[in-house]
């Protein structure tokens, strides 16, 4: 079916969490309810803010451009607009905008009447960066403590806050987040290749079916997830790989406040040795 006239099938009224029927139409391709108009508002406003921040800096370069957090010395208070007021506002544009757009990934996954899976997986990214922002400043009492709007500069405070841990690849959350990044590359590319080698064969050859699939991996570890289960296994290593990552980094100064290395003295310590 033509994806136009699916779509006329589906363009349905209803499933809107707010706002009834009010802004329950579509723009194009897009649908917009009353959380698309919210997360165009606040994605508009931060966006304007970042720009006329820059106009403000002393560099229209795109990668140097910078919005950096208040001074420590202001702790959870709000600082004037240009020493870190706007990053203050910026950062609650983008909450704005970021939880806006899972809501209406809700009411779209409403109309569908399909599982809230995906806004349920984006609330996971979006946890992480809440972590960063929000809740690690919190605790630590300033808001100082969040990454800088900018492309190089948010490097550099990643750069910066790994070594005031000495070797930030010692923290063990760090491990497990990074060991679930690279098996979901794993599994995706496991997948990926799967499926094209069974369904996109050459010229003149037959499509293959999912008894295929599990047949490949039968035959070569002796075991298959199956065809449902790859996808349930791979949305948990995405999710688990940021939900760790959120771990890694709060735990970092509210936790444990020295360098990571030290942290696995604990080893040493075990009555076992003694
Ligand atoms: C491919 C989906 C499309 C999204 C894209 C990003 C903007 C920013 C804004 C100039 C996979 C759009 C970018 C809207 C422009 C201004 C003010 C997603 C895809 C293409 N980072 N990071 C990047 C963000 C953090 C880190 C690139 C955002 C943390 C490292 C891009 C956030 C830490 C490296 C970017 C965020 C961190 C990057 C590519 C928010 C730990 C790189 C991103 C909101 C998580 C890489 C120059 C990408 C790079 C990179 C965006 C947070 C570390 C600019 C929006 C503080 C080490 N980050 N990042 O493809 O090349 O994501 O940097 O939390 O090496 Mg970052
Ligand atoms: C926060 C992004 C959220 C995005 C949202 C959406 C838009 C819209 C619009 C395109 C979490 C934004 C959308 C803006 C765009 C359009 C139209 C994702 C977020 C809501 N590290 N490290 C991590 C590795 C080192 C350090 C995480 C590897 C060094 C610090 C991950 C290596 C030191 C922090 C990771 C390595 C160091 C991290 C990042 C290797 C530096 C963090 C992924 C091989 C000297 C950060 C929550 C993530 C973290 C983090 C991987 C090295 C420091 C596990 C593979 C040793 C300080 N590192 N790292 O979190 O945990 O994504 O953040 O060396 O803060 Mg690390
Ligand atoms: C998957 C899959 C699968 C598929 C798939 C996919 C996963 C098996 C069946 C999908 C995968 C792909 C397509 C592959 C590629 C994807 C990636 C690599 C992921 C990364 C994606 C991107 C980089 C693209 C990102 C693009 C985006 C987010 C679109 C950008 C959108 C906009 C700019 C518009 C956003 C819409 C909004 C906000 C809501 C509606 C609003 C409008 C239409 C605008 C008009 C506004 C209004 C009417 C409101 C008025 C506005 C106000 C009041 C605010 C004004 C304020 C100011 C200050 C200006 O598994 O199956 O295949 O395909």
């Amino acid at each position: 079916m033509a994806l136009l006239n699916y779509e006329k099938k589906y363009r349905v009224r209803g499933g809107t969490l707010i706002g009834g029927d009010l802004f329950d139409f579509w723009v194009g391709p897009f649908y917009v309810g009353f959380f698309g108009v919210l997360t165009a508002f606040f994605a508009g406003l931060g966006t304007v803010l970042i720009i006329w921040g820059a106009s403000q800096g002393d560099t229209w370069n795109v990668w140097q451009i910078n919005i950096a957090p208040p001074d420590l010395s202001y702790g959870l208070a709000l600082a004037p607009l240009m020493e870190g007021g706007l990053w203050q506002i910026i950062t609650i544009c983008a909450i704005g905008a970021f939880g806006s757009w899972a809501l209406r990934e809700v009411e779209i996954c409403n109309k569908l009447g399909i599982g809230y899976h995906v806004p349920f997986a984006f609330s996971f990214a979006i946890f992480a960066y809440v972590t960063l922002v929000v809740i690690r400043p919190l605790l630590l009492g300033a808001w100082g403590h969040g990454f800088p709007y900018g492309i190089l500069s948010h490097l550099d405070w990643v750069s910066n806050v790994g070594y005031q841990y000495l070797h930030f690849h010692y923290n063990p959350a760090h491990m497990i987040a990074i060991t679930f990044f690279f098996t979901t590359c794993l599994a995706l590319a496991l997948h990926g290749a799967l499926i094209l080698s069974s369904v996109n064969p050459a010229k003149d050859e037959e499509i293959k079916t999912a008894e295929h699939e599990n047949s490949y991996f039968r035959d070569s570890i002796g075991y298959s997830v199956g065809t449902l289960g790859i996808h349930r296994l791979g949305v948990f290593l995405a999710l688990s790989a940021v939900f760790w990552s959120a771990v890694c980094i709060v735990i970092s100064g509210p936790v444990w406040t020295r360098g990571w290395p030290e942290w696995w003295n604990w080893w040493l310590s075990l009555p076992f040795w003694s």
